[in-house]
């Protein structure tokens, strides 16, 4: 569970569940999923990441890594989407979304990490292949992050997007066989199954369906993968999709949602 400790009052003094996030993180659609499929009620603060919303001094006093999501929860900072998941899961337990059975808890809390650790992969293909160049920095912008960031893992990925080159060739092969490494497994687990682990849906196809939404939109070769297309299709017709994902990755002309209230 991460909690963060914060000075900001703005912040803790919030009551009920308040949840910083971006329409097209991968990580806040996790979370806006979990919420629906609770069907909890939640305060949107939406920080649009292609304009540096995210990069503030205020929005780093309660997500030291300025990441989202993050979910203030009663004044309670969460961060990290899958401790995020689990602390709705375990405070709000209806409807339950994780194995009853010790088993299959492990393998729901291990595919839940397979993901955390391999993000950054799923990062370097989405920059390499579709927002990196919205995502850029200028020497200025860079220069604010680096008073802000004391991550060296972020601060490298950017100072290399924004580069002349930007990402190097390197990265981004080695992201891609990991994630077709991540997404074999998946496949080979839905050979005899439908879901990622054990009979029902669960945390562990709340936290990989994003990665294969965000991934296929940005060109993800996915035809090898017909187990996984279609779980995917599966999870897709669910209502808690359509409200977390579908509504919320419309361009917003379009969308029914408010963007406008800001952090
Ligand atoms: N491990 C974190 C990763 C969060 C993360 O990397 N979020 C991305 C969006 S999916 C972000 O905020 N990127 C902005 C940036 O790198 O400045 C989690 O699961 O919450």
């Amino acid at each position: 569970m991460t909690i963060i400790e914060s000075t900001n009052k703005k912040a803790t003094e919030l009551k009920g569940i308040h949840l910083y996030h971006y329409r097209k993180s991968n990580c806040s659609m996790r979370v806006r999923i979990a919420l629906e499929e609770k069907k909890l009620p939640w305060t949107s603060h939406h920080l649009d990441l292609r304009r540096a919303e995210n990069v503030t001094k205020d929005y780093f006093s309660i997500h030291p890594k300025g990441l989202v999501p993050t979910l203030i929860h009663d004044g309670v900072i969460h961060i990290e989407s899958t401790d995020i998941l689990k602390h709705l899961d375990k405070t709000f337990p209806k409807p339950c979304l994780q194995p009853t059975n010790d088993e299959e808890k492990k393998s729901m809390w291990n595919w839940m990490g397979l993901a955390a650790d391999n993000h950054i992969h799923v990062k370097a293909y989405m920059f390499a292949h579709q927002i990196g160049a919205s995502m850029s920095k200028t020497d200025k912008e860079l220069s604010e992050y680096y008073k802000l960031q004391d991550n060296t893992e972020l601060l490298k990925f950017h100072a290399e997007n924004s580069s002349a080159e930007g990402l190097s060739k390197k990265r981004i092969s080695i992201a891609i066989e990991t994630l077709h490494d991540c997404f074999s497994s998946i496949e080979r687990q839905l050979d005899m199954q439908n879901w990622i682990v054990g009979s029902a849906f669960s945390l562990a196809d709340i936290t990989w369906i994003p990665l294969f939404i965000t991934l296929k939109n940005a060109g993800f070769p996915f035809s090898g993968y017909p187990n996984t297309t279609k779980w995917a299709a599966m999870i897709e017709s669910r209502p808690s999709f359509h409200k977390a994902v579908t509504e919320w990755i419309k361009e917003p002309q379009e969308s029914t949602k408010t963007l406008t209230e800001k952090y």
